[in-house]
């Protein structure tokens, strides 16, 4: 079975894929200052022209592109191609602010396509295989995405979006889905839902999944690949620089290869700008190499991780970068001390309990108050039920656990199954009021 959708690019020399970052990073700063007046401008302001960019080290010297900007030009500011050259629009979901759209030509789907269809391979996808996509389809990037990927590689593609989850269960029995492709929140409810409909693993035939969108921790993976039979494979991306398929894992399982033909990865201090070191954890920051309608150079993504250049076993050449954490705003400073929804979720499974779980902060008297709301399995909530509803020494090593995680106590509140909403795309698990009192 082909163990990689475009050999010769996936496994090129290091020195190779430099060379050829170095020849396409000249044009696209080339490209950029002649057809985008918005980062024109920032160029100008810094006093630079594309002369100065001759080398990767000269990267360095470029001005940053951040959320703001982007909000700031909506809806055509970035643009660097009449529309009539471009076939298709994406957005993010604007939970936070004004939405981000994004502007594909044929050209710049065809490189997202091609770089899902590396991530379905990786995942060890084939022709022969029946993908079932359930991320959400329309301006979310992940049904357009891995159904993209799937088509270019000649997969049956089964567009299901998300949502009625019996029917994705039903679909997937009676198709022969092989690999299933959504959150890993919403695998891990298909899984659930699974077993509540009386079925096992022997009763589907899916052998991976790829599951991106989300931070989503390696207990979570394991919880996964136990309750739907499956290896989970993680996968990334953003709106702004394709969507998913920027970087995906491989059968290591340890970390994303960066499709590095296509997207340059920095890492830098988020307070200074900084260039850190390979290794160090910092802010990713992307620039792209080949895009034609909504290229993007030194865009800050927010999200936090490490990049490694460490061999890979599966041959790819490309570099790795580990699970992002997080965005740098996901993480919540309660009563002075940084938290992270993941950590709290690795404490979780850990100790057993379900990935069904909300965070809910606020501020009374003056001082943040910070809860969870944590579901308990069947089996737990019978026990408790038999203790006649006493749930303290549950409660008392749950809190002991996340205190040595967090260094912070929260108050815990263990619930009946069923009782927190399930997420069929991407999970809300921080409810902040805190920013009502300020
Ligand atoms: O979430 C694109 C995508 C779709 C990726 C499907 C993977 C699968 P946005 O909605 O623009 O795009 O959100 C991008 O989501 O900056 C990260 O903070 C987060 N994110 C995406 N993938 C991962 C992941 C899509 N594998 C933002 N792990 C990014 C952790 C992720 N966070």
């Amino acid at each position: 079975m082909k163990k990689y959708f475009q050999q010769d690019i996936e496994t090129m020399p290091v020195e190779k894929i430099k060379e050829m970052q170095e020849e396409k990073l000249v044009k696209q700063v080339k490209y950029v200052y002649e057809n985008n007046a918005y980062y024109r401008k920032l160029m100008d302001e810094k006093g630079l022209t594309p002369d100065d960019v001759k080398s990767l080290d000269d990267l360095a010297k470029l001005p940053f592109l951040t959320k703001n900007d982007l909000r700031e030009a909506y809806p055509y500011g970035l643009l660097s191609r009449p529309l009539k050259d471009c076939v298709r629009i994406q957005s993010t979901s604007g939970t936070t602010g004004r939405r981000v759209v994004a502007f594909y030509t044929q050209h710049d789907i065809d490189i997202w396509e091609e770089c899902c269809a590396r991530a379905i391979v990786a995942a060890g996808g084939s022709k022969d295989d029946v993908v079932q996509v359930c991320y959400g389809y329309g301006l979310f990037t992940g049904g357009p995405g891995l159904h993209g990927g799937s088509h270019k590689l000649g997969s049956l593609t089964l567009p299901m979006s998300s949502g009625n989850t019996e029917r994705q269960i039903q679909f997937m029995r009676d198709l022969n889905t092989t690999i299933l492709c959504c959150t890993p929140s919403y695998a891990a409810y298909i899984g659930e839902k699974l077993k509540s409909m009386g079925l096992t693993t022997d009763d589907i035939h899916l052998k991976a999944g790829i599951f991106g969108a989300e931070p989503w921790t390696e207990e979570m993976r394991k919880n996964i690949q136990q309750s739907l039979g499956i290896k989970a494979y993680d996968i990334y991306g953003l709106t702004e620089i394709s969507g998913p398929g920027v970087s995906f894992e491989c059968e290591e399982q340890t970390g994303m290869h960066i499709n590095e033909d296509h997207f340059l990865a920095e890492i830098i201090d988020p307070d200074t700008g900084e260039v850190l070191p390979e290794g160090t954890e910092g802010e990713l920051v992307f620039t792209s190499l080949d895009k034609e309608a909504f290229p993007l150079l030194r865009y800050r993504t927010r999200d936090l991780c490490v990049l490694t250049r460490k061999q890979c076993s599966c041959g790819r050449t490309h570099i790795k970068m580990c699970k992002p954490k997080g965005r740098s705003d996901d993480m919540k400073v309660i009563r002075g001390v940084n938290v992270f929804p993941s950590q709290i979720e690795t404490v979780l499974l850990k100790e057993g309990y379900t990935p069904n779980y909300q965070i809910l902060l606020d501020r009374i008297n003056n001082e943040d108050t910070f809860d969870i709301n944590v579901e308990l399995s069947e089996e737990q909530f019978k026990k408790i039920h038999a203790k006649g509803g006493d749930d303290s020494e549950e409660k008392k090593s749950l809190t002991a656990a996340m205190v040595a995680m967090l260094g912070i106590r929260p108050k815990l509140h263990l619930l009946a199954p069923n009782s927190i909403v399930r997420s069929e795309g991407k999970a809300v698990r921080m409810i902040d009021k805190r920013k009502l009192h300020d």
